[in-house]
């Protein structure tokens, strides 16, 4: 399913330019616009899904897709030997702001333990 007025939806659809650093047949992993580490890349699936709550209990096969890219962009971007953080924000009281599921992934600095 595809929202309209999502913003991730618009990206898989390529009406809003991004750039993409992974693509499997069902995720889509492209770098956030507003980087909070040297590496800040979004996972996200294809099909709307408003958060990874609702991927895990929709399709949770596709859930494990996107933990997949995840690893698969962290080895290219070189984090698998030196450790990557993955945040999925999920509601607007702790931060969700574009409620199209996304795993942030953050690596390249040392996060020494704070946010657990
Ligand atoms: O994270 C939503 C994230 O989405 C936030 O870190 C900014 C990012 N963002 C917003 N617009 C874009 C575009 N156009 N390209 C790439 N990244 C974008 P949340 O967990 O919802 O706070």
């Amino acid at each position: 399913m595809t929202v309209a007025d999502c913003l991730f939806c618009r990206i898989v659809a390529g009406e809003i330019p991004a750039t993409v650093v992974a693509e499997t047949e069902r995720t889509l992993a492209f770098r956030d616009i507003a980087p909070k580490a040297p590496t800040h890349v979004l996972v996200i699936p294809k099909e709307h899904y408003a958060d990874v709550a609702t991927l895990a209990v929709g399709d949770f096969a596709l859930a494990g897709e996107v933990l997949a890219t995840v690893a698969d962009v962290a080895a290219a971007e070189g984090l698998d030997g030196t450790g990557f953080r993955v945040i999925f924000n999920t509601g607007a009281s702790v931060g969700q702001t574009v409620f199209h599921a996304h795993a942030h992934v953050l690596g390249g600095v040392d996060m020494d333990g704070d946010l657990t």
